[in-house]
């Protein structure tokens, strides 16, 4: 909301809490510790923090099991923090964004507690109880009320004894769903998000809102070949009121609100033709959403825990499928990283060889496309995956109830590949001690590479990952061919060579780009031809000296732009 699309020039950068920085040596991040370090922000010039989850919480998963909508968690700060934090990053020009976490809530929160109380509660139809399947013993396994599985393994429902009743989890147990049926839910979530408004915040990241609306019925899910569960997706994924909710909120919360706002829906499984519907600016849905497709193509269909070997291709042709669905309508988010991935140096990149060839290639692919970037805390140092030796040295829900099932060997390869604590060890601010990231102990360990892998040695440096991210940054603000300019893909016989061109009138930037450590040579004299007939190409950025846009070499990219 607010005048029109001001996020198109935005880029945003996620803060993950827990990780960012410590203020109090407790091991744990907090809001001081953001506080502190602010300073990295303004100098890479991002234009909106998205704040990770900070209300109070039991934190089975991270804190997205809130049990308080309107607090910080003691752990983290105060709320008056909170206040300071929103004030320092307006004078400095940063808007705020919130995490907001409603498809569930912790199972601590008042509202479960009161609705589990027993059938005839008040609450009792806030969340999703059903009694056991017909002619099944309750509490037996199979007797769930139907056969969907939890994101984070096992059956999506849990079995309250002293009712004889189940109710419904989509992720872990202590997250049970809400139901966005009740009115009553629905008015409770606007007046949450009202209140955070009237505080002063600048809009909402709304976590795995496309779940929100649930076919009542809850029908059994399709059972794949060799599958334990049937697959809910298509009845809680894109469910029969998800617009109808979505449009309800934007009018009870945004519509009437004069200011500059923005909400991002996370939606796992959304499809291209669903997201240009719900970012039509003309339905009043949402600014730009999460989509999830160009994370799947180095993982099965089935599960994100069987690999399948990276091809630049498939993610190519993913990205490019979106640039064309979200052309006419809508509008895209850009991004690699989240506090869920892997480090994408690691996933996409050559870390061993090509370390920063890699981690300023795919960022610049990602930030010269259409669209509005999001940068996770760490990526923009080129931060990577974390070699976990142990199972002891995990946190992380999902990865920690997926190893229950495998032998240790496999588990511990297949998160060190995909597991989310990926992204969740510390943020790696200086070479001394944890990193800089605090002076305790911290939660979870400290990537081993922080020796040479630094916020401290890359602002010192003219060559950095760091320095390119800030570069990219700028011509974001500076060239508006990068904000508005059409996308148009230009493709090339060389399967790892990602080539596009932004135009805007006159303006016309070229990127090409190597995804792959062999060098590799193209032919782009028609497309100068095309793009511009009889002008001058200047190299504006480029990851090696003396860029060539035709002569790739590992990992290379090269943007020039015709004058
Ligand atoms: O994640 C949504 C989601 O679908 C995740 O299961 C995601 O697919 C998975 O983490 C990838 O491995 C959101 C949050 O971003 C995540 O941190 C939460 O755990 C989840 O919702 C529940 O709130």
């Amino acid at each position: 909301g607010g005048p029109a699309g001001w996020w198109r020039s935005a880029v945003v950068y996620q803060v993950y809490v827990r990780s960012f920085a410590d203020s109090d040596g407790d091991g744990i991040g907090d809001l001081g510790g953001i506080l502190s370090r602010l300073d990295h922000l303004e100098d890479l010039g991002v234009d909106v923090v998205w704040l990770g989850p900070f209300y109070p919480s039991p934190h089975d998963d991270n804190g997205y099991d809130i049990s308080d909508y309107r607090g910080v968690d003691p752990v983290f700060g105060t709320l008056e923090q909170l206040d300071t934090l929103l004030a320092e990053l307006h004078r400095r020009g940063i808007r705020l964004i919130l995490d907001l976490v409603v498809n569930h809530t912790s199972d601590e929160h008042p509202w479960f507690r009161e609705s589990s109380s027993g059938p005839q509660s008040a609450k009792r139809d806030w969340y999703w109880w059903r009694p056991s399947r017909p002619g099944c013993e309750p509490g037996t396994p199979g007797a769930e009320p139907n056969n969907w599985e939890s994101f984070f393994s096992g059956p999506a429902w849990e079995f309250d004894r002293a009712s004889g009743e189940y109710f419904l989890h989509l992720f872990s147990r202590r997250q049970p769903d809400l139901n966005w049926e009740n009115p009553d839910v629905r008015e409770a979530v606007y007046d949450i998000m009202n209140w955070w408004l009237d505080r002063g915040v600048d809009g909402f990241r709304m976590d795995v809102i496309n779940f929100i609306s649930k076919d009542p019925h809850l029908p059994d899910g399709v059972v794949r070949p060799g599958a334990e569960f049937g697959d809910g997706f298509p009845f809680f994924g894109y469910g029969p009121r998800i617009h109808r909710y979505v449009q309800e909120m934007h009018r009870r919360v945004f519509a009437h609100r004069p200011g500059a706002f923005l909400t991002v829906g996370e939606m796992p499984g959304v499809s291209p033709e669903q997201a240009a519907r719900f970012t039509d600016p003309a339905r009043g849905e949402f600014d730009m959403v999460f989509q999830f497709e160009h994370m799947g193509v180095d993982q099965s269909e089935s599960s994100k825990w069987q690999p399948v070997p990276f091809e630049p291709p498939r993610l190519i042709q993913s990205l490019v499928r979106w640039q064309d669905a979200l052309a006419e309508t809508g509008w895209n988010s850009l991004y690699w990283n989240n506090h869920d991935q892997p480090r994408v140096v690691s996933r996409f990149g050559d870390p061993e060889r090509y370390w920063y060839e890699s981690a300023t290639a795919l960022a610049a692919v990602l930030h010269l496309q259409r669209g509005t970037p999001f940068v996770y805390q760490g990526e923009e140092l080129g931060m990577t995956n974390m070699p976990f030796t142990s199972l002891d040295e995990v946190r992380d829900i999902e990865s920690l109830n997926h190893a229950r099932k495998q032998p240790e060997a496999d588990a511990l390869d297949r998160i060190r590949r995909v597991g989310r604590d990926n992204a969740r060890t510390p943020m790696q601010w200086t070479d001394g001690p944890a990193a800089g990231f605090t002076t305790g102990i911290p939660w979870i360990g400290v990537n081993p590479n922080s020796s040479w892998l630094n916020a401290r040695s890359q602002r010192r440096a003219k060559r950095s990952v760091y320095e390119f991210y800030r570069r990219l940054i700028q011509l974001r603000h500076t060239l508006p061919v990068v904000v508005d300019g059409a996308f148009v893909h230009l493709p090339v016989p060389e399967s790892s060579v990602f080539a596009f061109v932004r135009r805007r009138d006159d303006e016309v930037l070229l990127v090409t780009a190597n995804l792959s450590s062999e060098p590799v040579g193209i032919d782009l004299a028609q497309t100068h031809e095309d793009a511009s007939p009889g002008r001058t190409w200047t190299v504006e950025l480029g990851n090696y000296d003396d860029a060539d846009p035709e002569t790739l070499r590992a990992w290379e990219v090269v943007v020039t732009r015709a004058l």
